[in-house]
């Protein structure tokens, strides 16, 4: 007998009422694969990057989010087109959720001219202005006061634009976090705060370095606040998108804490110092896992879709390796070019955010 039956007058046990539900998801089933596909690309992406660390094609380390995917879709699909974003050192999922090309993120990692950044930033600075993207950054915290000055800057402009400005569980001890909660609040300036909390600073834990819950430091500085599992996309997004409304609206920051976890060490030269219970309690969580399991419970994807969307983001890796190898290195005489203010680094320039 199931819930629909429509003949047992019993009360329906919680998996019958699961049933009875045209679908347990509340994202449509575009956005639903969507989250899905960027998931993938995104971890594909850096066990990529890691196999290219070790063969030296990209020099020195770059720091993995693998295991963080679902904050960086749940968050950059909540965006709009005249958004802003600012990043971290952990920054590749960032920005190709927002939906940078994957050809040149990988050329700006391997060092090409045709990277986001001509080859002069690496991993950790990569920008693409015209999407909004105002850099990863190699210092903790510092992506903060920038989204809250950019986004003041565009609004000021008349833009109805909110920021989305990510920075760690370790981040949140740096002073200019907290100037950055203040003046946004102070100022209306609607940035959305992304704390990821993978319960680590380089090898220093959550509880041995912060004395109270996170949230309740944004609080306090006047802002709404929300406890997100950031293991799952749809609950990313959808926070996200409330606290992008609330921006729109009423031109006020927000905080998310995005409970996540970093599968790897703190980047590619890091050993594994962590108990490995723990580490197989998060597995268990691994949301490329979790995710499209969901989305086969509702109907929303078959194995057949997933197999063809793993497919294609081979292809798309791929490409953007050959891509990236084909490219011509910066010469010598070059250094100075793109290091300077140009155009689009002294100013907005009209439309969206110039090239
Ligand atoms: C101002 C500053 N202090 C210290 C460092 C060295 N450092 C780089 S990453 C990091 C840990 C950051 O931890 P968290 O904010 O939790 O981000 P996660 O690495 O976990 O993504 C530290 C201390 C730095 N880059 N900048
Ligand atoms: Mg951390």
């Amino acid at each position: 007998m199931t819930a629909d039956d429509g003949e047992d007058s019993s009360p329906p046990t919680p998996a019958a009422t699961e049933k009875a539900r045209p679908s347990g998801l509340s994202v449509p089933r575009d956005l639903a694969v969507a989250l899905y596909r960027k998931m993938r690309l995104i971890r594909r992406f850096e066990e990529t990057c890691v196999e290219l660390v070790n063969d030296n094609e990209i020099a020195a380390v770059v720091h993995e989010s693998i295991g963080q995917e679902a904050v960086a879709v749940g968050v950059t699909a909540a965006l709009g087109p005249d958004d802003l974003l600012t990043s971290t050192h952990r920054g590749h999922g960032h920005v190709l959720g927002r939906g940078a090309d994957v050809k040149r993120v990988m050329a700006e990692l391997m060092g090409r001219t045709t990277g986001t950044n001509h080859g002069r930033g690496g991993s950790m600075h990569v920008g693409e202005p015209k999407l909004g993207i105002l850099g990863a950054n190699g210092i903790v915290g510092a992506g903060t006061p920038i989204a809250v000055g950019a986004v003041w800057a565009a609004r000021t402009r008349g833009l109805d634009s909110v920021g989305a400005a990510f920075f760690g569980d370790g981040g949140i001890n740096q002073g200019v976090v907290h100037e950055s909660f203040n003046l946004a609040v102070i100022w209306d300036v609607p940035v959305i705060f992304c704390c990821e909390n993978n319960r680590y600073a380089v090898t220093t834990p959550i509880d041995s370095m912060t004395g109270a819950s996170l949230t309740r430091r944004a609080e306090g500085a006047g802002m709404a606040v929300a406890e997100v599992d950031g293991m799952d996309p749809e609950a990313v997004y959808l926070a996200m998108q409330q606290a992008v409304a609330r921006g729109r609206k009423e031109s006020a920051p927000s905080f998310l804490e995005l409970s996540a976890y970093r599968y790897k060490g703190h980047h590619t030269a890091e050993k594994e110092y962590r108990d490995p219970v723990e580490l197989e309690t998060w597995w268990a969580k691994d949301p490329l896992e979790t995710w499209p399991a969901r989305l086969m419970e509702e109907g929303f994807l078959s194995l057949e879709d997933k197999d063809e969307i793993d497919k294609s983001v081979e292809i798309l890796i791929r490409e953007a390796v050959e891509f990236a190898r084909n490219s011509p290195w910066p010469q010598p005489d070059e250094v100075f070019e793109f290091v300077y203010a140009t155009e689009t680094a002294r100013g907005f320039p009209s439309g969206t955010w110039g090239s």
